[in-house]
């Protein structure tokens, strides 16, 4: 399930740490319910036939206040930044032909005010103890805290352990490379793993927003185990596509592509990539091919992306990139003597890796 960006930055409104988040918890817990609408002072003003009845307050948004006009019937009206109380005991009337999916009247109220004005509102069961938001035509329920943090330390235990397992087979693709021994099934093996992994983090984040403060040290350890995730894809994918990409934006789209199936198929993945001749998975197995080097300059070298587009072209591929010697590499253009040190320790610190076993 992904949710889409406008209404996470809705749901962040009412994270836990913010004082509107606190009002709610004290509604619910209390069992008074509420109706909420979030709507600019003016267009409070202009919607007079949709907003009847009530009285105005114009008072700071406090959570102590809410949750006292929460005891009253009808709507409450905050203003779409949080920061008033416009009015409170109002009888919303939206119009009646509105589809709504919602049975009690007040659910049925606010997901009709939510899709008429495309405005935030949100509704607290008085005997459902449940915060619904509705937000244009979207609604969300809020997740319970514990439910959510339950979540989101599963999915960080199962990212985890795909990284681990993901920078294994990056090792291992540095000594192919550096043998020349790679074949196209190594490299779409890892470009679905790294996949696999940049879908499972963004079917999380929501939840760790979702989670406000509570959801601190999460996001922290969500960005550690992703770190460069996404620029050792593209790299990967500039390495091996079939024909040359030398834009990053291409490889970007082609990583957005892979994202976007469902499944994750070793063949469909090559096909991506160019090998559109490759029928099954036994040629996959021996379908040799080289790397253009972007990782190894890019990721392990540290060299900026204009001067490793020099070095590719000057070498070609990562086998003779790695018997090329300090004079050669210097010769290409933004290559000096920091630069060319720092692609020479990269290879070598690699061949010690596959000496050492
Ligand atoms: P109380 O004095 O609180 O009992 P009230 O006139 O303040 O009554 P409420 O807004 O509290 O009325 O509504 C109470 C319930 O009446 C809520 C809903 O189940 C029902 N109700 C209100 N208006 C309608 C309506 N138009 N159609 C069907 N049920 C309605
Ligand atoms: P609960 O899950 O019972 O809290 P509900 O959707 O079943 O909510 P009800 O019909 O029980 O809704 O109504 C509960 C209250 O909601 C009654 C009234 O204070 C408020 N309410 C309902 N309709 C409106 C409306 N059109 N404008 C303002 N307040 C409303
Ligand atoms: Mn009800």
């Amino acid at each position: 399930m992904s949710i889409p960006q406008e209404l996470i930055s809705k749901i962040k409104l009412l994270a836990p740490g913010t004082k509107l988040r606190k009002a709610l918890d004290d509604i619910v817990l209390a069992n008074f319910g509420a109706l909420i609408v979030f709507i600019s002072e003016e267009k409070y003003e202009k919607y007079s036939d949709i907003f009847q009845a009530g009285f105005k307050l114009e008072i700071p948004f406090l959570p102590e206040k809410l949750y006292e006009l929460a005891k009253m019937d009808g709507a409450i009206i905050i203003d779409d930044n949080v920061t008033k109380i416009l009015a409170a005991n109002v009888h919303l009337v939206p119009d009646p032909s509105i589809p709504t999916s919602e049975t009690g009247t007040r659910h049925r109220t606010a997901e009709r005010v939510a899709k008429q004005l495309g405005e935030l509102t949100i509704a607290v069961s008085k005997r459902r103890n449940v915060i619904s938001l509705y937000y244009g035509s979207y609604k969300y329920i809020i997740n319970d805290i514990n439910f959510l943090i339950t979540r989101v330390n599963q999915a960080l235990n199962t990212l985890e352990k795909y990284r681990q397992n993901f920078d294994k087979m990056i090792l291992n693709l540095d000594v192919l490379e550096i043998e020349n021994r790679v074949n196209l099934i190594d490299v779409v093996e890892i470009i679905n793993k790294g996949i696999e992994i940049l879908k499972i983090k963004e079917e999380v984040e929501p939840y760790v927003i979702e989670l406000g403060v509570e959801g601190r040290l999460a996001s922290m350890q969500l960005l550690e185990i992703i770190v460069e995730m996404e620029d050792i894809l593209k790299n990967l994918i500039l390495d091996y596509s079939k024909e040359d990409i030398d834009e990053e934006d291409e490889a970007m789209q082609i990583l957005e592509v892979l994202k976007g199936y469902k499944e994750r198929k070793p063949i469909s993945t090559a096909r991506l990539l160019g090998y559109e001749d490759i029928a099954n998975i036994n040629q996959l197995n021996d379908y040799h091919v080289q790397s253009r080097g972007y990782r190894l300059l890019r990721n392990v070298a540290k060299i900026p992306m204009t001067i490793t587009h020099n070095v590719v072209k000057a070498f070609g591929n990562v086998f003779s990139l790695s018997n090329a010697d300090f004079s050669a590499l210097k010769e290409v253009e933004g290559i000096g003597e920091k630069r060319a040190s720092a692609i020479i320790d990269s290879i070598n610190s690699m061949r010690k890796r596959i000496s050492q076993g």
